[in-house]
């Protein structure tokens, strides 16, 4: 707490005040550790590193949190990334939202078939794969072997915008001897808002007035600046934004590191203007702009001092729709191919 009634009190930034005043998650000091004998193993290697934040981030509600704010991503691009980044010889920091996709097992998972539809019964009752799908999964497994053997993936899960912060702040300042070794692929959908530790409540919000509000003592739920409160049916919600941390990864964090982000939005006319805003503001090497709708298809590229160049999949590659549920195998397959084709374009 600011001690103001006895020195004047120096204003602190936004950036250096979010992370004191919201605490580290309890994850950080493990995930410190894997990532510090990871980043020397591979500073000795003389290995290129990429740092992939994959997946969103979200802004709990309550502190035992029963709901919270989430953001868009299903974690494709990063986990999809990952895979192309290790093939390119990179050792890989794959920092993404809990549960989202992960690189190689995403080829079975998250899909609109389970897992066991690849697998059949063999003949004396053990488990098989598919034979249809034996090859291609047998590539697969190869490469998660072989990025495992070669210590070259490290995947740590994140689930809301202060543990992501926290957990990017720390291993970007662990990568810094990588100087220009280090490539930051963020990928993260990160929220642009969040409710501060001080307003945020203990439980969960009601969704009307109890007569005789319930607080342990701990609880924060009374202060004027409080909690949202149920009126009845309605909740409003006063959101804090978040501080700019690319200008912090830019300027303090890596200061060394190549650094690429993504802008998504959802309005056409508005997605280069935002990428290059985003360059200009935070001076960094590279903007990759896509649009919800087409985002599995196109991207454009804004970088400094050049005209933007959009790599799209060819019409007859594309998967009909994006968003609709995938109705079968063939669809999954598809996609597949439309993937590699994005990457080799
Ligand atoms: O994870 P996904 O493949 O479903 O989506 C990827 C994406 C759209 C979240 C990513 O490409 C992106 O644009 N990330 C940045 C989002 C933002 O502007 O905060």
């Amino acid at each position: 707490m600011e001690d103001a009634g006895q020195k004047e009190s120096v204003p602190v930034p936004k950036e250096r005040s979010y992370f004191r005043d919201n605490p580290p998650p309890k994850t950080l000091e493990s995930h410190t550790k894997l990532a510090k004998a990871f980043i020397s193993y591979h500073v000795r290697s003389n290995r290129d590193v990429v740092m992939i934040t994959s997946g969103g981030t979200t802004v709990p509600l309550e502190n035992q949190t029963v709901r919270f704010i989430d953001n868009f991503s299903a974690g494709t691009r990063g986990a999809t990334s990952a895979e192309y980044f290790l093939e390119a010889g990179y050792a890989v920091i794959f920092l993404h939202r809990q549960f989202s996709l992960l690189p190689y097992s995403r080829h079975y998972s998250h899909s609109t078939n389970c897992f066991l539809d690849f697998m059949t019964e063999g003949q004396n009752g053990e488990v098989e794969v598919n034979p249809e799908y034996q090859q291609k999964m047998l590539g697969v497994l190869r490469k998660y072997n072989a990025a495992k053997r070669e210590n070259k993936l490290l995947m740590l899960p994140f689930t809301t915008i202060t543990e992501y912060l926290w957990e990017l702040r720390e291993i970007a300042t662990l990568m810094r001897p990588l100087g220009p070794k280090a490539l930051f692929f963020l990928a993260a959908a990160v929220s642009d808002f969040f409710l501060p530790k001080d307003r945020i409540s203990e439980h969960k919000i009601q969704s009307s007035d109890n007569k005789e509000p319930v607080t342990n003592g701990s609880s924060k739920s009374e202060t004027s600046a409080g909690p949202p409160v149920g009126h009845g049916k309605q909740l409003k919600i006063d959101l804090d934004p978040v501080p700019k941390f690319l200008k912090m990864l830019v300027d303090g964090w890596a200061p060394e590191g190549m650094i690429v982000s993504f802008k998504l939005e959802t309005d056409p006319s508005l997605l280069v203007f935002k990428a290059q805003q985003a360059l200009e503001k935070y001076a960094h090497h590279l903007v990759i702009g896509n649009l919800l709708s087409t985002r599995k298809y196109e991207v454009v590229f804004v970088a400094p001092g050049e005209e933007e160049h959009w790599i799209r999949v060819p019409v007859h590659r594309r998967i009909k729709s994006v968003t609709a549920p995938r109705p079968d195998m063939k669809a999954l397959k598809d996609e597949q191919t439309t993937e590699q084709e994005w990457f080799r374009g």
